[in-house]
């Protein structure tokens, strides 16, 4: 049985799952009407990644005797300066959410609740996958700079890149 201050911990990082989504959807949005398909299939991929992660702690929090919580999210910006502020802009999130997923198992770990440490152990292992990930493509764009033809290149490679994790619940 989850404690209260358990619960609404977990929900509050369900809610910032669901955001990683919506921000993710925005981006692809964003990257598909400015030209860079490839982009945009990777970055719909990775909201629907998101939106796993929020389901898999949504569902742990009903199974461990709590209530999940479906809040409402705000809405993410759609304007990006070029693309690869966009994917500086994710990278700087993502170490936002494992600064988040941190804290949230220092929680759990003051509350002694060792079931719930135990299981967020996939979520800092996601997001040390994640941030290599984003550190890998920016880095990338760093070193294409403002060539066209390398970006065109850069778009369509990474299409064909996997996201870190895409399981299901
Ligand atoms: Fe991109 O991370 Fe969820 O947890």
């Amino acid at each position: 049985m989850l404690s209260k201050k358990v619960e609404s911990a977990l929900n509050e990082q369900i809610k910032l799952e669901f955001f990683s989504s919506h921000l993710y959807l925005a981006m692809a949005s964003w990257a598909e009407v400015n030209g860079y398909k490839g982009s945009a299939e990777f970055l719909y991929i990775h909201a629907e990644e998101e939106r796993i992660h929020a389901l898999k702690l949504f569902r742990y929090v009903n199974d461990r005797g709590g209530k999940a919580l479906a809040s409402v999210v705000e809405s993410p910006k759609y304007d990006y300066a070029s693309i690869s502020a966009l994917f500086n802009e994710i990278f700087e999130h993502e170490i936002v959410i494992s600064s988040a997923i941190n804290e949230l198992v220092g929680r759990c770990m003051d509350e002694r609740d060792f079931t719930t440490t135990n299981f967020l152990q996939w979520y800092v292992t996601e997001q040390i996958e994640e941030e290599s990930l984003f550190r890998s493509i920016i880095d990338k764009l760093n070193l294409l700079g403002d060539d066209k033809a390398k970006m065109y290149l850069f778009d369509n490679d990474i299409a064909k890149l996997k996201p870190a994790t895409a399981k299901t619940v």
